[in-house]
This record gives structure tokens, C-alpha cells and sequence, in this order.
């Protein structure tokens, strides 16, 4: 893998067309990423995984060296680019079909082993690109189009809280956060955090609560509404996990 030597400035300036439905999450979160790599300038040392979903559409979205895996395997492809390229900084970007169902062992792993890596993890309720199926993460009574009376939790447990999850089997020095696309700042700087924890040796992971208008069959005002009347009550959203602050003297 080549690492580009010197990225033109223009990557500071230029724009893509993108190919996520209007209205989408995904390109919020993107947003929220590339600010963060911009400020902490490290554009030249960026490798970034996307996986198998939506979150593949996402393969040309930045002028960075880039990977696309199967669900969840992004994150053991860019742990191994990392051990073997410790300079480099390893982003694996899925959605939480990838990440908490067919994939979730990868995720359970590297936080447990501290990989140096950072999971950033797109959780809109259900498997886009699929066509809307239920993921982990459906709420309670959610229709999907495999729950069109509403997701029982008698039947199939309760959603998945990944960031609480993965904060309770991380290393100390780790950072676990859950963010918004309804608060994009806030999103970059918990990202930010997320970086900074890698670049410091430690593992971190950030789960975006995100939109999908097109699977939700939701109009605008709604969409809004979905996300934060009911994901961001069920899906707190703050920081689960800091590094220990470094102790004086
Ligand atoms: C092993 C495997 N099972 C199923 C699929 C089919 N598949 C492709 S994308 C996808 C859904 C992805 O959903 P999610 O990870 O939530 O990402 P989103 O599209 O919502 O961003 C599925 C089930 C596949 N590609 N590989
Ligand atoms: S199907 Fe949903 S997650 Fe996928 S691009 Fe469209 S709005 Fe985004």
C-alpha cells in the first residue's frame, strides 16, 4: 500500500458529487470525519476502511488511501494495515448491520485487545442498503421490512447499546462515544477525541446515530423527528469512555 506523498491542498477546498439517497446520515458523518482529519492534519497518514452496506459508498468519498470489506471485517483489515504500518492511522468506517450482527466479533475483538485502530460505526435503526431489514440496533415496535407489525423484544431481545458495550470490555486508555448527525459539531469532536486516543496507542470507537429517509419512508420533517424524539431517547448520546487523565507530579 502506497501512501500518498504529499496530498494536494486541494483536498481542503475540493468537493465530490456523493452517491448516498438525499437526506441520508452517512455524508454527515463523513463530514464530521474528514473536519477532524483536517485539524488534526494527519490527511497523509489516514487510511480509511469502509465496509459492506451504504457505508461503501463512502469508497471515493475522500482523497485518502482507502480499503472496502465484507460486514465488519473492516475492522480486522485495517488492524492488520496498522500492526504491519504503525505509522499510519487505520479508520474502519461501517454501518451497525456490519458492526453489531454479521461483523460483531471483530468489533468485540479489537476492543479487547486495545488494537491501535478507531471503529467509527453508522447506526440507522436497520440494514440500508439491503432494502431495510431489522439490524440490531431496530427499536422496540420499529416496522422494518422484516417487522411489519413492529419489533417484538419478546422475540428478539432489545437493541444493541454498542458504545456501553464496548466501554465495558476496553482498555484504559481507550475512547468510547456516541454522537449525532443531529449535532455534527459535537460528532467531530468526539471523532477528534476517537483520533487522538489512537494516536496516543489505544483503541477507540464512535457510534453515529444517523438518518435513513429512504428505508424509514420518512419525509424530511419526520426523519428529524425519528432521530430525536426516539433514537436519541432510547440511544443516549456523550462520551462513555475518556483516557484516565494523566496525573500531575
Ligand atoms: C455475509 C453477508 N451477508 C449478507 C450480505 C448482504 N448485505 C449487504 S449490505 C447489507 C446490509 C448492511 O446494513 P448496515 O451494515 O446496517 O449498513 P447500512 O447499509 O445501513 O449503512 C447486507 C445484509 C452480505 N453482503 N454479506
Ligand atoms: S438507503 Fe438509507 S443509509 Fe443507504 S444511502 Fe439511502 S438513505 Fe443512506
Amino acid at each position: 500500500m502506497s501512501v500518498q506523498p504529499q496530498m494536494p491542498r486541494t483536498w481542503r477546498t475540493e468537493t465530490k458529487p456523493h452517491k448516498f439517497c438525499p437526506g441520508c446520515g452517512h455524508p454527515l458523518v463523513l463530514k464530521a470525519l474528514s473536519w477532524a482529519i483536517e485539524e488534526l492534519e494527519i490527511e497523509e497518514k489516514v487510511v480509511f476502511g469502509c465496509d459492506i452496506g451504504c457505508s461503501l459508498l463512502a469508497w471515493d468519498f475522500f482523497n485518502l488511501d482507502s480499503v472496502q470489506t465484507h460486514h465488519g471485517r473492516t475492522t480486522p483489515v485495517i488492524t492488520g494495515i496498522k500492526r504491519v504500518r504503525p505509522d499510519l492511522v487505520g479508520v474502519a468506517y461501517m454501518g451497525d448491520g456490519g458492526g453489531y450482527a454479521i461483523g460483531s466479533q471483530h468489533l468485540v475483538n479489537s476492543a479487547m485487545r486495545n488494537e491501535k485502530v478507531t471503529v467509527i460505526l453508522v447506526n440507522n435503526t436497520q440494514y440500508g442498503m439491503t432494502g431495510g431489514q431489522m439490524a440490531p440496533t431496530t427499536l422496540p415496535n420499529q416496522k422494518t421490512e422484516t417487522t411489519p407489525y413492529g419489533r417484538s423484544v419478546e422475540e428478539t431481545g432489545l437493541p444493541t447499546k454498542g458504545p456501553e458495550m464496548v466501554a465495558s470490555i476496553s482498555s484504559e486508555g481507550s475512547y468510547v462515544a456516541r454522537g449525532t448527525v443531529s449535532n455534527v459539531r459535537q460528532l467531530k469532536k468526539y471523532i477528534k477525541r476517537a483520533l487522538e486516543a489512537q494516536l496516543n496507542g489505544n483503541f477507540s470507537f464512535i457510534e453515529a446515530l444517523s438518518l435513513c429517509p429512504t428505508n424509514w419512508r420518512t419525509n424530511a420533517e419526520e426523519t428529524w423527528k425519528f432521530l430525536e424524539d426516539q433514537m436519541s431517547k432510547y440511544f443516549t448520546v456523550g462520551e462513555f469512555k475518556t483516557p484516565a487523565q494523566k496525573k500531575e507530579g
